[in-house]
């Protein structure tokens, strides 16, 4: 998503700015006159090198403020963005004392007539230059490590009408998505943090709606998460408002409904920014006897109007999958806060 280039550690840096300067020539009959160009030349290009090289590298990295909450978010969860921002700022610092050590030498060498003395005071500002280039040694390697870390940031297109998923693993999540998308491309993948996001496409009036399947991240009670796996989970709830609980009452997931049902609470009161379209899914297959779906309305009646709708349906036989459409279509119609709308959808 973000265009970082290869962040070069300080001797590279140098490397660069010396090949350059070596390769100045200056024609003047003059010995002086040449000694005097030539000099000027050198530290020139050797400082602009340092001043440009470290300029992209400033401006490779996004401007933090303008950035959506929701990328805010992720990175501040790959790396502290104070951090960041700080260290630009040196880089940055070190930019504008180059340029004026720079612009002292050049005219240093521009007002004397010994050739010694420019030699003497271009080497001057080449070690100076230097000295404070490996001084950022430590900021580069991080820059090179924070470059790496935002490779994994999602692109998601995130301008869309969003719903995420959630519900325990098994229930029929992934096939859903799978089954409810129609448009071009159907599902896509993101990385994000650690795991992959799995998204759908489906287009109704003209508008598309994704629909983001977060696997290991919304299937498990909240207590038994780690710091990343909960800040990930926050960082999902920027996305959208909007999720989609997924309950397999059949028990064919290989877990009973009452732990489903527990799992629905615990999300429901730690993310108290989301509102939940509970779905009840296979239902092609029997529900044995035992279960007693009288839980599922407790559940729903529970959760009041943070329950935007109850459907039942079958992923796999699609039955209910065009009202599950409609009920999105409507709740985001409805939907005052469209989080999606804050973002851009290019950066
Ligand atoms: N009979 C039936 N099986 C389903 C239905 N939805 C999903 N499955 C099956 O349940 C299993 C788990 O589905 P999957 O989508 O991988 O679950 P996830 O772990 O929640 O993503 C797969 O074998 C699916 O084919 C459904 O509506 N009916
Ligand atoms: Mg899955």
């Amino acid at each position: 998503m973000f265009k970082i280039p290869t962040i070069l550690r300080s001797q590279e840096i140098l490397n660069k700015a010396n090949n350059r300067s070596m390769k100045v020539q200056i024609t003047d009959p003059d010995f002086r006159f040449r000694m005097q160009k030539l000099n000027k030349s050198k530290v020139d290009s050797f400082a602009g090198i340092v001043e440009s090289t470290l300029e992209k590298f400033v401006k490779a990295f996004p401007s933090f403020d303008n950035l959506p909450p929701f990328y805010i978010s992720l990175i501040d969860l790959l790396t502290p963005i104070g951090e960041v921002k700080r260290i630009l700022g040196r880089l940055d610092g070190t930019k504008k004392q180059v340029g004026i050590i720079k612009t002292k030498t050049i005219r240093q060498i521009t007002r004397t007539s010994k050739p010694e003395y420019m030699d003497l005071k271009r080497k001057e500002a080449f070690g100076r230059i230097s000295s404070m280039v490996y001084d950022l040694e430590e900021d580069l390697l991080y820059l090179g490590e924070v470059r790496e870390k935002f490779k994994e940031l999602p692109s998601i297109p995130t301008k869309h009408p969003t719903i995420v998923v959630a519900g325990y693993p098994s229930v029929g999540k992934s096939q859903l998505v799978r089954e409810i998308s129609t448009a071009d491309p159907k599902v896509a993948s993101y990385p994000f943090t650690t795991q992959e996001l799995t998204v759908g496409y489906f287009d109704v009036n003209r508008t598309r709606y994704q629909i983001v399947d977060t696997p290991g991240l919304l299937d498990r009670s909240f207590d038994k998460r780690n710091m990343i796996e909960k800040q990930a989970i926050l960082a999902l709830t920027l996305l959208t408002n909007v999720g989609v609980f997924v309950l397999d009452p059949t028990g064919h997931c290989g877990f009973p409904l009452a732990p489903q049902l527990e799992l629905l609470v615990s999300i429901i009161e730690s993310v108290p920014d989301m509102d939940f379209i509970v779905l009840s899914n296979k239902s092609d297959l029997d529900i044995p006897e035992g279960v007693d779906t009288s839980e599922i309305d407790d559940v729903v009646k529970l959760m009041g109007s943070r329950c935007l709708s109850y459907l039942e349906l079958s992923a796999s036989s699609g039955d209910g999958l065009d009202s599950l459409k409609r009920s999105i279509v409507t709740i985001m119609m409805k939907n005052e806060e469209k989080p999606w709308e804050n973002f851009e959808s290019e950066f």
